[in-house]
């Protein structure tokens, strides 16, 4: 008999998954140094992990199976994680590439997928003001004349609160601040088309490609970026 000691990557990932969907905020933070030290990258176990279980409680939320209660303890569970996670995702501080402006907008509460992309903007060398949750228009354009950042960055998870950013682009516009920055936004209802409709410079589909598109912004301004 072949006694099995090592899980697989796709079993501690399973597991990872499990935990979000059963709300086992006890033994999240075990599960994700466990699957750090099977040596899966952090980012993997959000996306692959905690993102896959959320997608699962979002569901069982849709049939009525899960209340808004779960999905409060579900969103924390993450969040334990993410503190065990967070160190692994950090890359070098210490050369600034560009600095964003982030926050979830007005009405909107969801910051876990805001929260990752922050993480991974700090990682790609940005400085990353976060205004966090329920943002107002007002509080968007004050940190734009405030910090001067290059990027504005937006998330909205609600079908309701999407319409929003289309409000916070207007204010941008009326302050005279809009052509300072260029504004990308995200979350699971917001698409390509949307974005061009309010007058956003790009919608990202998850936080890779929307690091990917702030960097490519910078680095055509700044030419001597190209040769890194
Ligand atoms: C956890 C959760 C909550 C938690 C949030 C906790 C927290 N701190 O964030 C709480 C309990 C607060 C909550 C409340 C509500 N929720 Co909720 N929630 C969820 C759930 C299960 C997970 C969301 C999540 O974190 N996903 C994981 C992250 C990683 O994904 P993400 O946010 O999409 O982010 C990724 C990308 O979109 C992208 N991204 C996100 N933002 C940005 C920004 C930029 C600039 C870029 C580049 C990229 C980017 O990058 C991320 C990583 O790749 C979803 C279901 C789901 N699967 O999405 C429902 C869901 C979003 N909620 C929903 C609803 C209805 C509500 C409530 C209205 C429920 C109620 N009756 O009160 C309230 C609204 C409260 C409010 N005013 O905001 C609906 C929305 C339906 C709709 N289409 O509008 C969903 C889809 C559930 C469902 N299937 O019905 N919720």
């Amino acid at each position: 008999m072949v006694i099995k000691n090592s899980m697989s990557w796709e079993e501690i990932l399973g597991n990872i998954k499990s935990a979000i969907v059963n709300l086992d905020i006890e033994n999240i933070q075990r599960l994700c140094l466990e699957a750090i030290k099977a040596g899966i990258p952090a980012y993997d176990i959000i996306m692959k992990g905690f993102s896959k279980g959320l997608e699962i409680v979002g569901e069982n939320y849709e049939r009525g199976e899960y209340y808004l209660a779960e999905l409060v303890v579900a969103g924390e569970t993450v969040k334990e994680g993410m503190k065990v996670l967070e160190p692994y995702l950090k890359g070098d501080e210490a050369q600034k590439i560009g600095k964003v402006v982030i926050g979830t907008v007005r009405g909107d509460l969801h910051d876990i997928g805001k929260n990752i992309v922050a993480i991974l903007l700090r990682a790609s060398g940005f400085d990353v003001i976060d205004l966090g949750v329920d943002v107002p228009p007002e509080r968007f354009v004050e940190a734009v004349r405030e910090h001067k950042p290059d990027i504005v960055a937006m998330s909205a998870l609600l079908t309701t609160t999407m319409n929003e950013m289309e409000n916070v682009i207007k204010a941008l516009k009326e302050a005279g601040l809009r052509n300072n920055v260029k504004v990308i936004i995200g979350g699971a209802p917001v698409t390509d088309e949307f974005a061009k409709k309010i007058g956003a410079d790009a919608a990202a589909k998850d936080a890779v490609e929307g690091v990917n598109i702030c960097k490519s912004w910078l680095y055509r301004a700044d030419q001597s970026c190209q040769a890194n």
